[in-house]
């Protein structure tokens, strides 16, 4: 291991220190942006390592324009910690995890995948949707964590998140529509429906 490489896996080992504001914010909103939990540095390693990947995983084999709507969204390659050893480091860093515990308020969480999303200039949108309804989980007890390697501005693509949503059941039972755009705005206007028991994490 160069010494650059051991400073890189330093930071990863090393905590981010979260305030209790931020944890309570992330409880009520159910998101929170972080800023600078990584360096440039960093993000510069591992995003030249993770782009290699998906330039040669890369499955599109049709110009962005002829595309599914769900192939014009983004290029998606999963579990890349299953065969690319180098990203592990990365994925599944103490830095990310204890981050996720403390906003949790759990002991330790367990990676259920990674995945790479590249958005290309002028591709498709994404349509709102719940994450949960598409995890093999009982429990709302999950997090993901988004991590750009570039800035990202709303024009070209950055998270978005329905604020409080994740106390409410819409959308938590039926699949995404990559239908029109029209659809991505649709849910803003839905009001919250409280969230079923069954999907509520045990106390
Ligand atoms: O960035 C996107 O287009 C989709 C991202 C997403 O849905 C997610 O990270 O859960």
């Amino acid at each position: 291991m160069t010494d650059v490489e051991k400073d890189l896996h330093d930071e990863l080992e090393r905590p981010y220190p979260l305030s209790p504001e931020q944890i309570e914010a992330f409880r009520r909103d159910g998101f929170i942006r972080l800023p600078n939990v990584f360096s440039a540095e960093l993000l510069e390693h591992f995003g030249a390592l993770i782009t290699s990947v998906v330039e040669a995983e890369d499955p599109n084999e049709l110009p962005l324009a002829e595309r599914g709507a769900y192939a014009r969204a983004f290029t998606q390659i999963t579990n890349l910690w299953q065969r690319h050893p180098a990203v592990v480091p990365f994925s599944s860093s103490r830095r990310c995890a204890r981050i996720a515990c403390e906003l949790l308020g759990c002991e330790g969480v367990r990676m259920w995948h990674d995945q790479a999303l590249f958005k290309e200039a002028s591709g498709g949108i994404t349509p709102w949707h719940v994450d949960q309804f598409f995890w093999p989980m009982s429990s709302d007890q999950s997090i993901t964590a988004w991590i750009p390697f570039q800035e990202t501005s709303v024009e070209s693509g950055a998270l978005q998140f329905a604020v409080g949503t994740h106390h409410s059941d819409h959308g938590r039972r039926s699949p995404t529509t990559w239908a029109t755009p029209a659809s991505t705005t649709a849910s803003r206007s839905i009001a919250p429906k409280p969230i079923s028991a069954a999907r509520r994490a045990p106390p």
